[in-house]
Order: C-alpha cells, then sequence, then structure tokens
C-alpha cells in the first residue's frame, strides 16, 4: 500500500492508520473505498446555516480559485441537499469548517496524467482538514467528505482520519456520441456522476461512421453533411468548450477520439476525396471504404484536422483509434495496388495500415500531443513511438491478460478497456464482473504492471441515447471505478462490496441520478 519513498512523514501516517484501521462498514457510503483510514463510529450534527468552506492560511491557493470557489457551492448543496429555506431553525448551533489546504496554486489550469490526486482528510469536532498537493486532490478530498456526511433527515458528521489516493491514475469513460447524439447536458451530468466516484477522463469518441457531429473550424462541412442534423445534432465550438470547462471543474480530463482509417464513413460526406472508392470488378461501385492511405491530400487534410483538433482540447493525449480496419475495400482500388507496389508492400496491406499509422501519429507528436490507440495497431508496427498508449479492446471475457502480457513486454504503456464494456447487458448482477477484474494480474514483471496506466468504462452507443444513458452506466460504472481507484486487497470480496455499492447507488439517486438498482432492496429516498 505504501507506494512512494516521496512522503516519509506520510507513509508513516499511512502506516498507523491501516493498523487501526476499523471494520469497512464504519464508511459505508464512501465509494469508491478509500485507501487508509480510522473513524469514530458517534455522529455529531451539522447545521446549514453555520457550515463553511474556507482556504487554510498556508494554502498556496486562495479565495478566487476557480476549481475550488465552485467546487465549494457545488458541495455544500450535495451536503445539504434539502436546504433551500434560510428561515429554517436548526437545534444545533455550533459552528463547523472546512479548512482546504493545497501545495501548488493549480487553480486556472487542467489535470493532466501526472496530477496528483491524493489528499490528507481530518475531522474533529467543529472542523475539518483537508490537504491535498493539488486543487485536484483536494476535489477527490471534497467528495470523500460530502459522501461520508450520513444523512437522514438531518446531516452528521463523524471525525476520522484518512488519507487517500488512486491506485491507477487513468480511470476513464468512454462515450459514444456518432451511434446516437447525446444532447450537451446528458454529458455535463454524466461528468457529474463520473466526479462521484472519482473518475478522471472523459474519452469523449466523438465520430464514428454513423455521424460527424463535431462542428470543425476548419472544415465546416464535416458536420454541416456528415451530422445527423447539420444545426440540431452538432457540438459547436462552444459546446465543446463547455464540455471541457465543466469537466475542468470536477478534476476531468477530455481525452478526444478521431478514429481513423476505418470507422469514417461519416467523414466522406463533407470531405469528397478522402475515402478509398470501393472497385467491383474493374468500375467503382459507388460505395466507400477506409480513408484513402495512396493520396498526399489525405496527409494534408489529417494535419490540418489534428492542428484544430489540438488546440480546442487542451489535454496532452489525443486519441487516433486505428481499430477495426477492413481491407477489402482497399485491395478492390486499383490506385491503391498501385501505391502499395511502388512502396514495396506487395499484398500486405498491414504494411499499408502501418504506414498509415505511423503518418498519423507523426503529426499529432509534432503537435506535442501523446497517442493513444486501439490494440489493433501495435499487431502491425514496431515503429510507432514508445510514449504511444494501447487501449486493451479484445479479448472479452479472458484473454485480454495475454494481450497486456505481450503488448507491456515489448515495453509499451496499456490502458484496460476490455473487461468493461459496460454498454453489453445480462440479466442478474453483472457489475460483479466489473468488479473482479483483476488489471495486472498477467503473466509478467513488476517493470510490466507498472505499465498499465489505468483502465476504461466503454459505453459504445448503438443502443444508448440520452434516454437510458445513466441507468445503464450507473452505479455499475462504479464498480469499475473502485477497482481502478482502491487498494486491491482490500476490495478482494465481491460479497462485502455489494452493501457499500447499494448505499452508494441510493446516494446517487439522491443527486438525480437514474442509476438503476442491483438487486431486491429499498432507498431511505427514492428517484423523484
Ligand atoms: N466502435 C469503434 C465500436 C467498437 C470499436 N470501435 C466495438 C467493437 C466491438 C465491440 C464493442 C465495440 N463499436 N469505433 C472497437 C474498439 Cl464488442
Amino acid at each position: 500500500m505504501v507506494r512512494s519513498g516521496r512522503y516519509t512523514r506520510l507513509n508513516v501516517y499511512l502506516l498507523i492508520l491501516s493498523v487501526l484501521q476499523l471494520n469497512l462498514h464504519t464508511v459505508e457510503g464512501v465509494w469508491p473505498l478509500p485507501q487508509a483510514f480510522t473513524s469514530s463510529t458517534e455522529r455529531y450534527p451539522l447545521n446549514p446555516q453555520a457550515f463553511y468552506f474556507g482556504y487554510g492560511r498556508q494554502s498556496a491557493a486562495q479565495q478566487g480559485c476557480s476549481v475550488l470557489d465552485s467546487a465549494f457551492r457545488r458541495y455544500f448543496s450535495l451536503i445539504f441537499p434539502d436546504y433551500t429555506d434560510g428561515r429554517l431553525h436548526f437545534s444545533q448551533y455550533k459552528p463547523f469548517t472546512v479548512e482546504v489546504s493545497i501545495d501548488h496554486d493549480d487553480c486556472e489550469g487542467y489535470p493532466n496524467e501526472d496530477s496528483s490526486e491524493r489528499y490528507n482528510l481530518s475531522v474533529s469536532a467543529g472542523q475539518a482538514s483537508l490537504k491535498a498537493e493539488t486543487v485536484w486532490g483536494a476535489l477527490r478530498g471534497l467528495e470523500t467528505f460530502s459522501q461520508l456526511v450520513y444523512q437522514n433527515d438531518f446531516a452528521y458528521y463523524r471525525t476520522l482520519l484518512m488519507l487517500n489516493f488512486p491506485r491507477f491514475q487513468f480511470r476513464g469513460i468512454l462515450l459514444d456520441t456518432s451511434r446516437h447524439y447525446l444532447p450537451v447536458q446528458a454529458i455535463l451530468k454524466t461528468l457529474d456522476a463520473m466526479a462521484y466516484s472519482k473518475f478522471n477522463v472523459f474519452h469523449w469518441h466523438i465520430v464514428d461512421d454513423p455521424s460527424f457531429p463535431y462542428q470543425s473550424s476548419s472544415f465546416p462541412d464535416l458536420s454541416s453533411k456528415g451530422a445527423f442534423h447539420p444545426m440540431t445534432h452538432i457540438y459547436t465550438q462552444s459546446d465543446v468548450r463547455r464540455v471541457i470547462s465543466h469537466a475542468r471543474l470536477w478534476g476531468i480530463r477530455v481525452l478526444p477520439e478521431f478514429d481513423s482509417p476505418g470507422h469514417t464513413t461519416s467523414w466522406g460526406k463533407g470531405q469528397p476525396g478522402l475515402l478509398t472508392p470501393c472497385y467491383n470488378g474493374g468500375t467503382p461501385s459507388g460505395t466507400f471504404g477506409p480513408v484513402n492511405p495512396a493520396l498526399p491530400s489525405t496527409y494534408q487534410f489529417m494535419a490540418r484536422l489534428f492542428k484544430e483538433v489540438s488546440s480546442v482540447f487542451p489535454d496532452s493525449y489525443i486519441h487516433l483509434g486505428g481499430d477495426e480496419v477492413d481491407f477489402s475495400c482497399w485491395k478492390s482500388n486499383p490506385d491503391v495496388r498501385a501505391f502499395m507496389q511502388k512502396m514495396g508492400f506487395g499484398s500486405d496491406f498491414t504494411k499499408l495500415e502501418a504506414f498509415y499509422m505511423e503518418n498519423i501519429v507523426n503529426i499529432t507528436s509534432a503537435l506535442n500531443k501523446t497517442s493513444i490507440v486501439w490494440q489493433d495497431v501495435f499487431d502491425y508496427h514496431e515503429r510507432i513511438p514508445k510514449d504511444t498508449v494501447l487501449h486493451i479492446w479484445k479479448g472479452i471475457p479472458a484473454k485480454y491478460q495475454e494481450e497486456l502480457s505481450r503488448i507491456t513486454k515489448a515495453g509499451m504503456r496499456v490502458l484496460l478497456a476490455a473487461p468493461w464494456y459496460i454498454n453489453h447487458i445480462s440479466y442478474g448482477q453483472d457489475w460483479r464482473n466489473y468488479y473482479t477484474v483483476q488489471p495486472q494480474n498477467f503473466s509478467g514483471t513488476e517493470e510490466q504492471k507498472k505499465l498499465v496506466i489505468g483502465g476504461e468504462v466503454c459505453m459504445w452507443g448503438e443502443y444508448v441515447d440520452a434516454t437510458n444513458l445513466s441507468p445503464r452506466l450507473w452505479p455499475r460504472a462504479s464498480a469499475a471505478a473502485e477497482r481502478l481507484w482502491s487498494d486491491e486487497k482490500q476490495t478482494s470480496n465481491v460479497d462485502k462490496a455489494f452493501p457499500r455499492l447499494q448505499d452508494f447507488r441510493c446516494k446517487l439517486l439522491r443527486r438525480g441520478i437514474q442509476a438503476e438498482p442491483l438487486y431486491v432492496g429499498h432507498c431511505k429516498h427514492e428517484y423523484q
């Protein structure tokens, strides 16, 4: 559990906490489970009229810090969900202050792959002290504090000591806005719910075969011709900025994916000449295949598009796709075949795909971005930059371990999605499968295990739109969230997790998230 020699004082503290550790049910309702804590069982009332958030005197961030000022407002409402009437009288008059102290003032920045999310929370009579290295860590601590406040008709707190940090740095959710358009409101609400489970990356699979809703300033025809509707089913530049800024306030990164050369049918409508014309016999059949890798104009287009994308999305990562490329159309096209001969690829179309992806990865590297690609890309080449992350999606239910082993052996970093395809539904408690995943349980060295940067829950959109998004995501995605945040040993028992997850699900309902039931039962507050 003690992972870093950097925090010697904290390590000692952590050790003491883990020795003192009480039963897990004393922090029922905190999901995902914190790394180390000890708490009292007595509860003390909290009065919304005498409850204050503030900045510690030594804190590098002070009032005016956008991330924390707005978090204080949000968490006040979450802690006192029924408090609307200032004239109500509360029997408890003792004030309570949550004092937040930050080591580095990163209030106006964005979270990134290196952002520390660790925090230290101590709650004593009348006061809580929350210490973190960054504002992103403070956000995670505020979330925990809000979940610790016990709610019946009034709010109560317990005294406590806690040290918390994530097991994995990358804890993502993929939303697919191409198979179905998701209104911006649905995305923003999903970001709220992500923060409740301490997810920190929104992977925006924004375009794909069926539609191209991203309104590009360089190529407006892509959405005006490729979206389901050119005005109502698009994400304007201002929509995208709203999503990014809302995500930032919750400490969530936005990772855009522009998947190519496959999964690009919708791109062809607004960008004639981009896709490969398929042939039938000796003549064009009128249908189109993947992006045409044989034309210089393709790479000029991609360079301009990714230049725009890399300035619109502040994250230092871009997802380039690269999955499921169907070679049949390339094979049918005489110009593509001539290009293959010229390049010396013979009839090996994996070489052509490798050539294409290398060019795209180089375009993004030149823009100072790190690439994430679906694992297919690894199968074809060794020449992708060493910092590229391979996204594991194949091998459900069990074979992904072999993929993890094989790819990390080559020294490449991996991100695990295969066991968390949350769009798949089945009768029963399938959250248990998401919970019991062991991302580092594959054959390999310790060095290889460290190359697993985290995991991602994928919500592919074929059968999902804003009507069923929330109940399909929650609370099943929260099971993966605990796997990605919490200590493996402390969360090895899925039956112990069950009542805690049921309790957390009730909390989601209370916060207005339509989370589906896990099994028979009830909540004190049912969904309104
Ligand atoms: N869309 C894109 C998809 C899938 C992938 N890429 C997918 C394929 C098989 C399953 C689930 C999702 N719908 N662009 C693969 C990463 Cl089982």
